[in-house]
C-alpha cells in the first residue's frame, strides 16, 4: 500500500532536503539549529551574555540564545549557545582530495604484501617535535590497535617501530636510515600557532637534504590533518580523524607496489 503515514512523512522530508542549500539540522529540515561554545575575555555578567548574543548575530545566527555560562577565571566567561544558522552550502559542488588506495584489513594487507612485495615493509612512526601526544600514533601502531582495528605491530608483513613522542626530526631520520625504512609515519596533534606546519615542513626539508625524500613513503596524521594539507606540505598522504592502521597500511603497501612497478 502506498501513501501511508510513514511514506508521506518520508516524502515530505526528502522533498525539503535541497543538497544545493544545506544547513544544520536540529529537529526540522533546514531549521539551521546549531550549538556552539566560546569564551569571551570579559567579566561574567549580563553585559557578557548580551555581548555573546550580539556576536552570534554577527556570525550569522538568528535567535541567539545563551543556554549556559560560567566564569572561567576573573575576566573570562565561557558560553554554550544555540542559534539558527542563516548560511547554507552547495553540497553538490564539494570536492575533497582523498588518499588514492583501496582499504584492506590486516589479513588482506599481509597477503597483498606477501604476493606483491615478498618481504616485510619497514615502517617507523613517531609523534615528532615538541608534540607529547602519543595516543594517536599508538592507535595506529600498537599491537592491540584502536576501536577494533589491529595496529601495525600486529601485521605479519610489517616491521613496525613506534618511537613515541617528542621525537626530534633528526633522530627520526637517523632511525629511518639505520632501519632502512620503507615508510615514515608522523603524528601531529598540537596545532596551536601552526607549530605542526613548521615541524612537518622541517622534516620534508631535512629528508630532501639527506637525499631521502623520494626513497620513503612519507605519511602524516592527526586530528587536524587531512590529505590535502599533507600534499601541500610535501607528504605523500595524510590521515585525519577516524583513520586506522588499515587505512595507512593498505596505502603504504599499494603505493610501494606502484613504485616498484
Ligand atoms: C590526552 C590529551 C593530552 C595528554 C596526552 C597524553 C598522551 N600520552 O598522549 C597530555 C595531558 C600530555 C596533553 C598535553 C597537552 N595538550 Co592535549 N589533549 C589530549 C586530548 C584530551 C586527547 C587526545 C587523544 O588522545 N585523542 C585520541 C586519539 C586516538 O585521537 P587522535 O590523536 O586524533 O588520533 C587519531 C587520528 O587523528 C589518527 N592519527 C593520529 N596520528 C596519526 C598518525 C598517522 C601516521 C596516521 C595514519 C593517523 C594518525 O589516527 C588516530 C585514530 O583514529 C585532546 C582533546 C581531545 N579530546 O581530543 C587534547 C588536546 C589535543 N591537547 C591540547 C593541548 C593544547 C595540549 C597542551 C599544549 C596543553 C598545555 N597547555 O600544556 C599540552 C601539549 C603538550 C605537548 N608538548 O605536546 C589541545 C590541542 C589544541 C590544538 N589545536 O593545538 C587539545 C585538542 C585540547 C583542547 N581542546 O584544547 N594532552
Amino acid at each position: 500500500m502506498s501513501g501511508g503515514l510513514y511514506s508521506t512523512d518520508k516524502k515530505e522530508l526528502s522533498a525539503e532536503l535541497n543538497l544545493k542549500e544545506i544547513k544544520p539540522y536540529g529537529d526540522t529540515m533546514n531549521d539551521g539549529k546549531t550549538q556552539l561554545s566560546f569564551t569571551l575575555p570579559v567579566q561574567c555578567g549580563d553585559e557578557a551574555i548580551e555581548a555573546a548574543k550580539q556576536l552570534m548575530k554577527k556570525m550569522g545566527f538568528e535567535n541567539p540564545q545563551v543556554v549556559f555560562y560560567k566564569e572561567l577565571t576573573k575576566g573570562f566567561t565561557f558560553f554554550n549557545c544555540y542559534g539558527s544558522c542563516t548560511h547554507n552550502i552547495d553540497f553538490t559542488t564539494i570536492v575533497v582530495p582523498k588518499v588514492d588506495s583501496c582499504i584492506m584489513d590486516m589479513h588482506e594487507t599481509d597477503e597483498y604484501i606477501k604476493q606483491n612485495i615478498g618481504r616485510k615493509l619497514v615502517v617507523i612512526g613517531a609523534s615528532t617535535g615538541t608534540d607529547a601526544h602519543t595516543v594517536g600514533i599508538d592507535a595506529i601502531m600498537n599491537m592491540k590497535g584502536f576501536a577494533g582495528h589491529y595496529g601495525l605491530e600486529r601485521y605479519d608483513m610489517i616491521e613496525a617501530l613506534n618511537m613515541g613522542s617528542q621525537v626530534l626530526n633528526e633522530d627520526f631520520i637517523a632511525k629511518a636510515i639505520e632501519m632502512k625504512a620503507d615508510a615514515l609515519l608522523v603524528s601531529q596533534t598540537v596545532t596551536q600557532k601552526d607549530v605542526h606546519i613548521k615541524n612537518l615542513i622541517e622534516l620534508v626539508e631535512m629528508l630532501e637534504a639527506e637525499g631521502l625524500r623520494d626513497k620513503v613513503i612519507l605519511c602524516c596524521g592527526g586530528p587536524r590533518i587531512n590529505h590535502e594539507l599533507a600534499k601541500e606540505l610535501g607528504y605523500d598522504a595524510g590521515f585525519g580523524m577516524n583513520s586506522y592502521a588499515d587505512n595507512v597500511a593498505s596505502y603504504i603497501a599499494q603505493e610501494f607496489v606502484k613504485r616498484i612497478k
